[in-house]
């Protein structure tokens, strides 16, 4: 079965059309108005090797907030959508990700409850076009529509370029992991519990 998802999400602030494989190879095409933005995403598919095509037009003319947030939840709604039923996943996953002079870690559980805590002291406002605080709004609204949960942690960095970017590569790394499948347990559902 192929664990694709292709959704149109549209509010009064954001129409966003996105399309993921979970089983892909890397490839990526991303349009959302903020630059920098379009960088983390195109990141996210290469390193959790998903193919991914994000064309959000946002309100862009507030602020980039809404386009943001919302490009996080449709990506996790594209996650949850691909998975199914989740059985045979690995469910959790975990990556350390270096970048230069910047660490970032990075934990993802699959296991249906929404949680997010990124603990990052980023100096810069912005990146390029991007206002850097979002970085947290992405993976909030991520973590809200995947169910999932979402740590992620610079633990030191001097350049906030790369500890933003750090902090995405590490997401789709351990994401990559949690989504990956075990042959071995093909049948089984990754919870004692009887749900995900
Ligand atoms: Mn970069």
């Amino acid at each position: 079965m192929k664990r694709i998802a292709t959704i149109h999400r549209k509010t009064n602030e954001t129409d966003i059309r996105l399309k993921l494989n979970l089983d892909g190879r890397g490839k990526s095409r991303v349009a959302t108005g903020i630059r920098f933005f379009d960088h983390m995403l195109d990141l996210v598919a290469r390193h959790g090797a998903f193919d991914l095509e994000i064309i959000a037009k946002g309100d862009l003319d507030v602020d980039q907030h809404h386009t943001v947030e919302d490009v996080g939840i449709t990506l996790g709604e594209a996650v949850q959508k691909a998975l199914g039923s989740k059985r045979g996943i690995l469910r959790a996953g975990y990556f350390l990700m270096p970048m230069d002079e910047t660490l970032a870690a990075a934990a993802v559980d699959l296991g249906g409850r929404p949680y997010c805590v990124v603990s990052a002291k980023i100096s810069a406002s912005h990146v390029g076009d991007y206002q850097t605080e979002l970085t947290e709004d992405f993976f909030q609204g991520f973590a809200q529509a995947a169910r999932a949960n979402v740590h992620l942690r610079a633990l030191y960095g001097r350049s906030s370029h790369h500890q933003v970017e750090a902090m995405f590569k590490a997401f789709a790394r351990a994401l990559r992991f949690a989504v990956s499948r075990d042959k071995r347990l093909r049948s089984v559902l990754p919870s004692t519990k009887g749900l995900l």
